[in-house]
């Protein structure tokens, strides 16, 4: 299997994460990705190169001009407001008030946040883009004929909108690849979302189309974040309706009930016709993953990367979370070879 991976990631690491009222040292952190490359090299998966310079117009097909050109300009703006600290988002436009744009700048981060623990650094967009370049770059190989590819991708990107960030996400990978694949020529996209958070932000960006299949297993919205979204009536609206589905899991789902409903959930990929599929590979699945609550072991990661290979179809797995440090690897790879020898 493929990887891309890149170096530029590091540029993304911010001091701060508002956990509990507290700033804490974000749980999204750089040595993620580190402890991921050592068990791809020590499990043998070499064959990894740095990803192709980014095509912004594939970024553009799912994200707005102006959410880009905030990004782009956030850090600048911060900076020059005088502010010393990294970029939090303290106000936002929500029902009840008005959603216009602002001029300044404390202004703009609200319009754009969905949440406040994400903070904007001076390297983020180098890192965010270095993401998308990565994920394009991986779905190129599958496209162009290789059976599966692994997005190491850093930041991670299905809690981004079309037009907002949060959630530790900027832009959304997985969207921006499932998208190039339809533009490459695929007429049915499947993305399947098995991090332990919904894929709000994945949802958003495909909620009224019918040529990407979104499907998400993740902690229920009453109890788990991004609590607004992910319920399981949300099924799509417009020509979309139907082509979104959700399987909100309680508090300690252990791999029984969940691997029921991935089964549900390939069912319907399959049936769809799907001619590529992209899967949202968030590792917080794991028992003790410190932020999360569900009961997968390091074993299980492999039964279903192995169920997932079943599908017969071409793969695009494009990294998303996972916070426990010492067992990511071996979960994520775990996936990896139950897929490679589960085909
Ligand atoms: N008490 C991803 O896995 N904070 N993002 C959760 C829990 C935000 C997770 C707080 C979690 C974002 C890509
Ligand atoms: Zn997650």
């Amino acid at each position: 299997m493929k990887i891309i991976y890149s170096d530029e990631h590091r540029n993304h690491f911010a001091q701060g994460e508002v956990y509990g009222g507290e700033l804490v040292t974000p749980f999204e952190r750089p040595s993620r990705i580190e402890y991921i490359m050592r068990e791809l090299r020590a499990r043998k998966l070499t064959d990894i190169s740095p990803p192709d310079v980014l095509d912004m117009a594939a970024v553009a097909r799912v994200h707005a001009p102006d959410f880009i050109e905030f990004l782009e300009t956030a850090w600048r703006d911060w900076t020059a407001a005088g502010y010393r600290g990294e970029i939090i988002a303290t106000v936002f436009p929500v029902p009840g008030m008005r959603k216009k744009p602002a001029k300044f700048i404390d202004g703009r981060v609200g319009y754009y946040a969905h949440s406040v623990e994400t903070a904007i650094t001076a390297g983020t967009w180098d890192a965010a883009r270095s993401s998308a370049a990565v994920a394009l770059s991986a779905q190129k190989i599958v496209a162009n004929g290789a059976r599966s590819a692994f997005a190491l991708c850093r930041p991670p990107g299905h809690h981004a909108h079309r037009n907002l960030y949060g959630g530790y996400c900027f832009l959304n990978n997985a969207a921006i690849a499932a998208q190039a694949f339809r533009d490459a020529g695929a007429k049915k996209v499947a993305i399947l979302d098995v991090d332990f958070h919904h894929g709000n932000g994945t949802q958003d960006i495909f909620y009224e189309r019918s040529d990407v299949l979104f499907l998400s297993l993740h902690g229920e919205p009453e109890e788990a974040y991004p609590h607004f979204l992910g319920y399981a009536d949300e099924k799509g609206a417009g020509a979309g309706e139907g082509f979104n589905v959700n399987y909100p899991l309680p508090r300690g789902t252990p791999f029984g009930p969940w691997a029921e409903a991935l089964e549900d959930a390939c069912g319907r990929i399959s049936k769809f016709g799907a001619e590529a599929l992209v899967v949202s590979l968030g590792v917080d699945t794991y028992k003790h993953d410190p932020i999360s609550f569900f009961g997968l072991d390091s074993r299980d990661f492999a039964a279903y990367g192995a169920r997932i290979a079943k599908l017969k179809l071409p793969a695009l797995f494009v990294m998303e979370g996972g916070y426990a440090i010492d067992a990511i690897g071996v979960n994520t790879v775990n996936v990896l070879t139950g897929f490679l020898g589960g085909a």
